[in-house]
């Protein structure tokens, strides 16, 4: 099947630079996507956006172009609950790659234990407006109960305004529970201001709440550099992401992203999103558990 971009779509960056900052041995992009490709595996109906494509081997060697050697790869809205796409990335990954479901109510045990099989470890409930419609909490809860079976965990993807609703539902779920992005804090606000104190206090009171200290490129506002040579991009996300990370140097976690979507004013360089890493996880210590330790505990607990 062919598919037309939505209007405006920006394709991912296709020769991003050679990051200077070297990842650990080992190190996991814990947060990325497959697009399709479309006319392989057809974008869901249902989606609120149509992607470019962004195949598995385009993924991989990207990992290999910058040093990582592992891949969480997080199913994407586009897909819908279709996990076709992210099972055949896995299983053409060697066990270097794990995955992230979206699955509704009426998912079999059998389904379960194939995308078990496969890699996946966790499913995904997304909650910003934008990217789905809504799904009822009692179908989230039940989806969460039968996959904690499963070893699994819950990833939860939403906007910083709507932590005080959510807030119960989050702190209810049985399992491991990942935010996405820090829960997009509004970085022109305050670090230390009440709306990612809130943040700060569901990490803190909730010890098995982690998060993923990525998509600086979503989050600010101040932009990548300008055009001159300089490496230090997105730095009004610095102080967010290096709260988290320093507060919570067990239960953090860091990916690329890619192939990025949704965003509307530029593509970043991938290369230039690693050179982040050493700005918001300073000491080689801290590194280590963002890159290696804490993804390999979550996600190949079997490894030694
Ligand atoms: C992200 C962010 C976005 C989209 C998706 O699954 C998705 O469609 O995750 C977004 O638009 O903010 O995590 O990649």
């Amino acid at each position: 099947m062919q598919f037309e971009k939505t209007p405006g779509w920006l394709d991912w960056y296709a020769n991003p630079s050679k990051p200077r900052f070297k990842v650990p041995v080992g190190s996991v992009d814990a947060h990325c996507h497959v697009f399709g490709p479309g006319a392989e595996f057809p974008f869901a109906p249902e989606r609120k956006y149509t992607p470019c494509d962004a195949s598995k081997q385009q993924l991989f060697a990207l990992r290999d172009h910058l040093g990582f050697a592992r891949n969480v790869i997080v199913q994407a809205t586009c897909h819908g609950a279709d996990n076709r796409a992210l099972m055949d990335a896995l299983l053409h990954a060697n066990g270097m790659a794990r995955g992230v479901a979206t699955v509704k109510r009426s998912v079999t045990d059998r389904e379960l234990q194939e995308l078990h099989n496969a890699g996946v470890r966790a499913v995904r409930f997304n909650f910003v407006r934008r990217l789905v419609d809504f799904t009822p909490k009692d179908e989230l809860l039940e989806v969460a109960g039968r996959i904690s079976k499963l070893g699994w965990h819950v990833v939860i993807y939403f906007e910083a305004a709507d932590l005080p609703e959510l807030w119960d539902f989050f702190t209810a779920l049985p399992t491991t529970v990942v935010v996405d992005h820090m829960g997009r804090p509004d970085v022109s606000k305050p670090v230390d201001g009440p709306e990612f104190e809130l943040f700060v206090k569901f990490m803190r009171e909730q010890d098995n709440v982690w998060s993923k200290v990525s998509c600086p490129e979503r989050l600010s506002l101040s932009g990548p550099p300008a055009l001159n040579g300089e490496r230090n991009a997105y730095r009004d996300v610095v102080p967010f992401a290096r709260r988290i990370v320093q507060t919570f140097p067990e239960r953090v976690l860091w990916g690329t992203d890619w192939p990025h979507p949704n965003l509307k004013d530029h593509m970043p360089d991938d290369g230039l999103l690693v050179d982040f890493i050493p700005h918001i996880a300073a000491t080689p210590q801290l590194q280590h558990k963002l890159l290696v330790e804490n993804p390999m505990r979550l996600y190949w607990p079997e490894q030694p």
